[in-house]
This record gives C-alpha cells, structure tokens and sequence, in this order.
C-alpha cells in the first residue's frame, strides 16, 4: 500500500502532538493523520519510533522524525517558507529554544488531579509559580519571544488545554494569577492553526477525570 508523502502518528489529547499539528498548519503542509491507541500500539509505530515507543511521529517520504520539538523544528527547516517559526537571529533563536526547553522539563501538573489535601495545595502552588515565571517572560509582549509567533509559543500553547481541567479539578483561577498569560492564551487561539489544533478543555476535563478513575482516585 502506497503511504502518503507525509504522515503523522499521534494520540489526540497529546500536547506534544499538537505541537507537531500546529507547526504542520503554520505552513500549509497537508498530510494524513493516524491515530494511535497508546495501550495497543500499531506495528508502524513501534518500527518508527524503536526507542521510545512514542507519538507524535512524523513521517516524511517514509522516514520517521521523533520528539515534538525536534519534529517542529524540521517542519521549518522542510518546508522553508514563511513564516519561520524560529526566528534566523542566533541570540533569538537560543532564547526561543530556551523556553521551549523550560516547558519540556517544567510544565508538568499531573500532581494537581493525582493528589488531594496539602500535597495537592503545593501541587497547585508550584504550577501557578511556574506559569508566573511564564507571564514574566511574556511581559508586555504580544508572544513570548517578541512580536510574531512561533517555536517557543508552539511549545507552550497546547498545554492551556489542561487550564479548564486543572482549575475545575483544583478550584483555582489561572487568569486571576497570570491575566497576561491567559490573554496571550487567547491571542494564539485567534490563529487558525492553533484554534483547529489544540483539543477540546472539555473533553481534556472528562480525559482527566477517568484517569483518576484509573488510578483509583
Ligand atoms: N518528549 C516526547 C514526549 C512524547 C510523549 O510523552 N508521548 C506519549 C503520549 S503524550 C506517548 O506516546 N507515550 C507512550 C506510551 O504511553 O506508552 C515529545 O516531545 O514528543
Ligand atoms: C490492536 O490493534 C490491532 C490493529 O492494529 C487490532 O487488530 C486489534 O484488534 C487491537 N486489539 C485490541 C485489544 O484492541
Ligand atoms: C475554592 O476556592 C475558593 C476561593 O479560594 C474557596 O472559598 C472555596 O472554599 C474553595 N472550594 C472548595 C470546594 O475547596
């Protein structure tokens, strides 16, 4: 069976697949989408992806490119029309990747629906502190590297799916902390590869909640 020029494997609540969507749409590339059960993986993944077992994987002219990040950055590098999503200054580009490498190793809330009490109070503590270190970068900027949108926003955005979850879940206000940031939320859905990219809050909600079923919450 003859594969499409441009494939990729995802799971639909990943926030590193929507990276990889987002970036794909920014530059007009077409592609078929694949989805991917993560408790019964295909045998295309597991041969595209050997080392992690993973999705987002992005497969082009049969060959795979893995890791959200280092996919986005190979859409702009492949489909070299603008606009770039990282900016051609090397001090720009740094600083864009800087905090797209914040996000990845930072922006983990899980423990603000996987605990409860005082554990889950510093959970929340520690997140809206992390989204404040976000707001600072962001400043008044329209983005958070400068004036146009891209790499490190692309990083960012699609974890503000999980806002509605985690402040249902941990009765907290994420715009009263970070107004600025929460703007900035929706300044980036008004781009149409965005707002077609990012899932449903609802649906990341109720995603939530059977996976503190899951765990026996
Ligand atoms: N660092 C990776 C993270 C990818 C990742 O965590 N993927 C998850 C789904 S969101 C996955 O496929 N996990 C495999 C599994 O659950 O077995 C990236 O940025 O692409
Ligand atoms: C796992 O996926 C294969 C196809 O990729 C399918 O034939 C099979 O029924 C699936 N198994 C389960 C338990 O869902
Ligand atoms: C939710 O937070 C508000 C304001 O911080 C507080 O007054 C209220 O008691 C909280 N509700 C629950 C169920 O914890």
């Amino acid at each position: 069976m003859a594969m499409s020029n441009v494939v990729l494997l995802n799971s639909w609540a990943s926030v590193f697949g929507m990276r990889v969507k987002i970036a794909l749409a920014e530059k007009g590339v077409e592609y078929e989408y694949k989805e991917e059960d993560l408790s019964n993986k295909s045998s295309l993944l597991l041969k595209m992806n050997p080392v992690h077992k993973a999705i987002p994987v992005l497969i082009h002219n049969g060959k795979p490119i893995c890791e959200s990040n280092i996919i986005v950055q190979y859409v702009d590098d492949a489909w070299n029309k603008s606009p770039s999503l990282l900016p051609s200054d090397p001090y720009l580009k740094a600083q864009a990747r800087f905090w797209a490498d914040f996000v990845d190793e930072k922006m983990y809330a899980k423990k603000i629906w996987t605990t409860k009490g005082d554990e889950q109070e510093i959970a929340k503590k520690e997140y809206i502190d992390l989204l404040k270190v976000l707001e600072g970068q962001l400043g008044d900027k329209p983005y958070l590297t400068g004036d146009s949108f891209g790499y490190a926003d692309i990083s960012l955005i699609p974890f503000s799916c999980w806002f509605y979850a985690l402040e249902t879940i941990g009765n907290m206000s994420i715009e009263k902390e970070c107004p600025k940031l929460v703007a900035w939320v929706k300044r980036c859905k008004e781009r149409e590869s965005v707002s077609k990219s990012l899932a449903d809050s609802h649906k990341m909600y109720e995603f939530a909640l059977q996976l503190q079923k899951k765990y026996g919450l």
